[in-house]
């Protein structure tokens, strides 16, 4: 980056990075799935922030479709209401968890029907959009089509064979025989191929790929674009009684945000510098929209396609009865709420615990008791005990203050010194791949040092001998030394409490930085000014559970 900055416009010269959360349909209130999805989001989205990046943190909900449709008739509202009670729910709870999300689509605003109308205009010249009809299956809770041979292939294999069930979520799958329009999907085979040979970090982790390519490998089926039977949708504009498929309509929400199709100049800028987005972040479920059928819309009206597709796995529960893991679901009865998570934890720790503990590509057995037991180590004993030694050591020996730096005072190399050289560009290396896990080992190996740093240096006992005045100052300027850079480090995990511990050392000032290195450059501490040691920040727990 430069390094000059121009007055009139500092944020211009940072980079974007545009990252986004899938769109959740309002049917299901948000649940640890969606919460999982969503933090995962926010923490890259808070390291790019603090990296120095101009990020556009989107999250938003889909409210359109059959599903929706049908679940408002059950609450006896129109879709519109049944929409409106919902969204609250999810807002709630992003606030709660801190989310930091920098805007929040509905694709019943009127900003997403102007920019589906718009696509729909541009797909029509593109020529890959015909008229047709369809015959065959859909999976309403899923909003997906399947062949009459991907059902019977997976009927084979179940008890009940010609129960039509769908081969995703194995729930009944309705018969639709509608007109509608078809996006010529198969007629992008061959570049969806090259796509995943010349980019092969389109889709993250590397593993999912082979899934993604022996789908489009296995060869692609026209997709109807368009429905009839219904007409909660945005109206397709150029034929009445058609209304846009939901995921047709869901997916273009990443380009509506950064205003796609609209016609003022500001709106044409920002999408100019904004598209195309740096990662979108979805679960492995919906792998294929995303990395199949979003990219070929893309190609076909000839946008730049988005970086990186990051799919997480799902979270599952081990089933007390048979020992196995299974995925979490209202149904199996299984289904834990974030709000249960959040009493046990607070936000601090359910986020430490659900982006520290939890890996995130393959499918994660997370249980209450591993939780605690998540939080009391690395929390409670390891970073908790640490800043309330240390500040509490500093406050007592230097009179409520850090220690005083003097003049010509230099930093004297150690084990903390040493380990903190480099530390943030490590950490960075697993941040930027989404391994959270990785990158909080890196943390976590300066906080276990520092730990056994007091027991090998002793203060307490340096403390009572006045010639070795300098010997106590080095030892408890590295102890907070090192407390500051770590608290920098876990920031993007846990905002709240990184921000008190920066407080309590008088460096409120700090907690937002977009310089991470510079932040973490071993020798910025403040010298001589106050340090307040406060309450436990992660009170230990014994819930017996
Ligand atoms: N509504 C979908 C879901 O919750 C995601 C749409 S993302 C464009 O699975």
């Amino acid at each position: 980056m430069p390094s000059v900055r121009h007055e009139e416009s500092p944020v211009a010269e940072k980079p974007s990075y545009f990252i986004t959360t899938p769109i959740y349909y309002v049917n299901a209130a948000p649940h640890l799935g969606t919460a999982y999805c969503t933090i995962l989001t926010d923490v890259q989205a808070r390291f790019r922030r603090a990296m120095g990046y101009d990020v556009k943190f989107l999250t938003g909900m889909d409210e359109h479709g059959q599903k929706v449709a049908e679940a408002a008739e059950e609450h006896e509202m129109s879709p519109q209401q049944w929409c409106d009670t919902q969204v609250p729910l999810f807002k709630d709870l992003w606030g709660r968890l801190e989310i930091s999300n920098d805007d929040f689509i509905r694709t019943t605003e009127p900003r997403q029907r102007h920019a589906v109308q718009y696509l729909w205009e541009r797909m029509r010249e593109s020529g890959y959009l015909y008229k047709g009809s369809y015959d065959g299956w859909y999976c309403v809770p899923e909003e997906t089509y399947f062949t009459e041979t991907q059902v019977e292939k997976a009927d084979k294999g179940r008890e009940r064979p010609g129960a039509h069930l769908c081969p995703d979520c194995g729930r009944p799958l309705e018969r639709v025989r509608e007109e509608s329009w078809f996006f010529k999907l198969s007629a992008f085979q061959d570049r969806l191929l090259a796509l995943y040979d010349e980019h092969p970090d389109f889709v993250q982790p590397d593993f999912r790929m082979n899934e993604v390519r022996s789908f489009v490998a296995g060869g692609l089926q026209d997709l109807s674009v368009s429905r009839t039977t219904f007409d909660w949708g945005i109206p397709v504009p150029f034929d009445e009684g058609h209304v846009t498929y939901v995921w047709f309509d869901a997916l273009l929400n990443y380009m509506t945000a950064v205003g796609y199709g609209a016609d003022d100049e500001a709106a044409r800028a920002e999408f100019a510098r904004r598209w195309p987005a740096q990662c979108h972040v979805v679960g492995k479920d919906i792998i294929r929209f995303h990395c199949v059928i979003w990219p070929a819309m893309l190609m076909a009206i000839g946008a730049d396609l988005p970086d990186h597709v990051f799919a997480h796995g799902f979270l599952t529960v081990k089933n007390s009865e048979t020992g196995y893991a299974e995925k979490m679901s209202k149904s199996r009865g299984n289904a834990i709420a974030p709000a249960e998570v959040i009493d046990l934890l607070g936000v601090e720790g359910y986020r430490y615990y659900f982006m520290c503990d939890v890996s995130h590509g393959e499918d994660s057995a997370i249980s209450f008791e591993r939780m605690e037991q998540v939080y009391n180590a690395d929390l409670a004993n390891s970073w908790g005990n640490l800043v309330s030694r240390a500040l509490n050591m500093s406050a007592k020996y230097f009179d409520g203050k850090t220690p005083t730096l003097a003049d010509g005072w230099e930093w004297r190399p150690g084990v903390l010194h040493d380990l903190a050289q480099g530390i943030c560009e490590r950490y960075a290396a697993r941040m930027e791949k989404m391994d959270y896990v990785g990158a909080k080992d890196v943390v976590m190996e300066l906080v276990h040092a520092a730990n056994h740093f007091i027991e090998d240096s002793a203060p307490w006992a340096v403390a009572k001998d006045p010639a070795r005045a300098g010997e106590l100052t080095d030892i408890i300027s590295s102890l907070l030394e090192s407390i500051r850079i770590c608290a920098h480090l876990l920031a993007p995990f846990m905002p709240t409490s990184s921000a008190e511990v920066l407080a309590r050392m008088s460096l409120s000032n700090e907690a937002e930085v977009d310089d991470l290195a510079a932040a973490c450059a071993w020798g910025g501490l403040a010298g001589g000014v106050a340090v307040t040691k406060g309450d436990a920040l992660f009170p230990r727990l014994d819930s017996g559970r």
